[in-house]
């Protein structure tokens, strides 16, 4: 018995000591300085939207406004492998990953502000973000409206004969869009350069996804032949390298890629929204937040490894916390859109070169 308990025991350590090289040899993986930079975006992230939060419930920023909070490592860790030309195009939860993509947070804080320097123009707010120069192309309150945007970007690129990808965020309620579907089709047949992300939060606003759907969302892709695959969204590095590995084989040619990243919202669905209710339980939430935080489990992971002490973290977060106040207080002063920007930006127009333009504004 007590022979038999050692075994056991011995065989517990073995696979102790396999998970921990295995868990440094992926952490090896990456400087020092990257590993730092994802946990800096997380944290930037997550301070802006508690700055939201807290202008929101003070009526600074009106409409709606969808929190990402939980949910920092999708957005993180699907974005920083791409290249700065690549594109991005997502739903209205969309505040981290329009800072991922390197807008500036006065650029984002100023349009969830409403106001005329906004990345929008003030006319957008927290589901519209749009940058040009950043190649992120919004911010669609539709829900899967995105997806058959994203294959026409796709198919852009191709026509152009690019070598860029495109990067469609969506949520789990996506996929049962007809739209979604078609998109799928399309990308499929015309081998379009795009990522299609569905980040499963579990929940589209009240309603479980396990109620809504017979089969697992990845599944969903085996219907048109697109390469499907999952990971576990809370742990920043699997998203980080499942999106590289999917993002070189596009650019090597391999038509359209699925991705189910499995993750939690911690917060409501909006904020005119309570954090749980009918749908789910306070200590449902509770313990995902508890213990499934991505920026708790990745702060530890670099402790452990001892790639980061406390003084470090707490030098970043003050970093970025600087930033978020800077871009609340640059917002607070900016100013409003003049009735004038309110006809704008509404009909395109042609050219006396029979070109479309926007306001007097030619496009490129
Ligand atoms: C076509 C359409 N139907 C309904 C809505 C209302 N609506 C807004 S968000 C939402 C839930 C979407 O959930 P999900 O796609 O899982 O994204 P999450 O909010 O979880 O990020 C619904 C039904 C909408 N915006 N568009
Ligand atoms: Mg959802």
């Amino acid at each position: 018995m007590a022979d038999a308990k050692t075994a056991e025991q011995e065989k517990e350590a073995v696979e102790a000591r396999e998970a921990q090289a295995a868990a440094e040899a992926e952490l090896d993986a990456f400087s020092p300085e990257a590993l730092r930079k994802l946990l800096r975006e997380m944290l930037l992230y997550r301070r802006f939207e508690e700055k939201a939060e807290e202008a929101y419930a003070i009526g600074k920023i009106g409409g709606f406004c969808h929190l990402h909070i939980g949910q920092e490592a999708v957005a993180a860790g699907a974005i920083a492998p791409l290249r700065d030309d690549d594109y991005v195009i997502t739903a209205y939860r969309e505040h981290t990953q329009a800072l991922a993509k390197g807008m500036s947070p006065r650029d984002v804080m100023a349009e969830l502000y409403g106001k005329k320097t906004g990345c929008s123009g003030g006319k957008g707010g927290s589901m519209h973000l749009f940058s040009v120069d950043r190649a992120f192309l919004g911010g669609h309150g539709i829900v899967g409206g995105q997806v058959p945007l994203a294959a026409g970007i796709g198919w852009a690129i191709k026509y152009r004969g690019e070598d860029r990808i495109c990067v469609c965020f969506m949520g789990d309620a996506a996929v049962n869009q007809g739209a979604f579907h078609e998109a799928m089709n399309m990308s499929a047949v015309w081998e379009l350069p795009v990522i299609y992300v569905v980040e499963n939060n579990e929940y589209g606003m009240g309603t479980a996804f396990s109620r809504v759907s017979a089969t697992d969302i990845v599944q969903r892709s085996c219907a048109y032949d697109i390469p499907g695959s999952w990971v576990y969204g809370q742990d920043v590095l699997q998203v980080y390298k499942a999106t590289e590995s999917l993002a070189g084989e596009i650019r090597d040619g391999g038509g359209p890629r699925f991705l189910e990243v499995r993750t939690y919202r911690f917060k409501g669905h909006s904020m005119s929204d309570p954090v749980s209710g009918t749908y789910r339980s306070k200590d449902e939430v509770e313990e995902k937040a508890d213990r499934e935080d991505p920026i708790k489990i990745f702060r530890d992971r670099l402790f452990e490894a001892e790639l980061l002490t406390q003084e470090e973290l707490e030098a970043i977060d003050e970093e970025v916390q600087g930033e978020v106040d800077d871009a609340a207080q640059w917002a607070e002063e900016q100013p409003a859109p003049t009735e004038e920007d309110l006809y704008a930006h509404v009909y395109s127009q042609m050219n006396e070169s029979g070109r479309l333009f926007l306001d007097g504004r030619e496009r490129g």
